[in-house]
């Protein structure tokens, strides 16, 4: 079968193993296109309808009232969230995944910060076993506007084999750089492998000033459902 149907078949599976509709009161949605199926499939389970739904990004808020779910903002949930579901652009063996590819990873990560559980869905082409080794781009960093031209520079001569690029719009599209829901920009810093470099590289990078958030997120996600070609669904924990 498809990319895309891997994609459903990890979203759905997701959804049906991990939300709880007994106890489960909020849940988070992170972005990208994966994240649409789980939406899909909530919408389609009326034992799902009561629940808050908090958002990661404006594409995720509008799916959410599209799906006429229960919206929530993170500032009115004074409780936390019980479970969040996210995808990723890249996911190794010790769960430590790249994230950003959609340019929406400052608020995924605070969304992520914020659960009990953090869960990842994506198709089988996100596996990896060295992080950094199949996602083209490179690590996506949210950076404030003003420090762009400063921090590219600290970075290229920090990372001397790395390109790292501002991310631009499609000029047809925008003209320009990508601006995030944030207002900030992007760079994609390709640095290659990563080996066990992960959290090490995802401290040195947060650390900068101007930096608002790095796409690494290790030591968070509880699961990680993959959506296989042959139609099988891999978990890993
Ligand atoms: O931006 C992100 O981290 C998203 O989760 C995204 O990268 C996943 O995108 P996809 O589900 O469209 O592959």
């Amino acid at each position: 079968t498809t990319i895309e149907n891997g994609k459903r078949l990890a979203a759905w599976k997701a959804v049906d193993d991990m939300i709880d509709p007994k106890n489960h009161k909020v849940i988070g949605l992170g972005s990208g296109s994966t994240i649409e199926y789980a939406l899909h499939r909530i919408s389609s389970r009326p034992e799902l309808h009561s629940m808050l739904y908090v958002p990661t990004s404006f594409q995720t808020k509008q799916l959410i009232l599209q799906n006429k779910l229960r919206l929530a903002t993170l500032e009115e949930c004074s409780n936390g969230i019980d479970l969040t579901i996210d995808g990723a652009d890249e996911i190794d063996n010790d769960l430590c995944a790249i994230k950003g590819g959609g340019g929406c990873l400052f608020q995924e990560r605070l969304v992520a910060q914020a659960s009990e559980e953090f869960v990842i869905i994506a198709d089988e082409r996100k596996k990896s076993n060295n992080l950094g080794s199949k996602y083209a781009r490179g690590i996506p960093v949210e950076i404030v506007p003003m420090a762009i031209t400063s921090i590219q520079r600290i970075l290229t001569n920090r990372y001397t084999q790395a390109n790292i690029q501002l991310r631009m719009a499609t000029p047809t599209d925008k003209a320009g750089p990508v601006i995030t829901d944030n207002g900030n920009l992007l760079l994609d810093c390709h640095l290659g492998p990563l080996g066990r470099q992960a959290a090490t590289i995802y401290q040195d990078i947060k650390l900068l000033s101007g930096v608002v958030e790095v796409g690494l997120f290790c030591g968070m996600a509880k699961k990680a459902y993959f959506g296989n070609l042959d139609g099988t669904v891999d978990i890993w924990t």
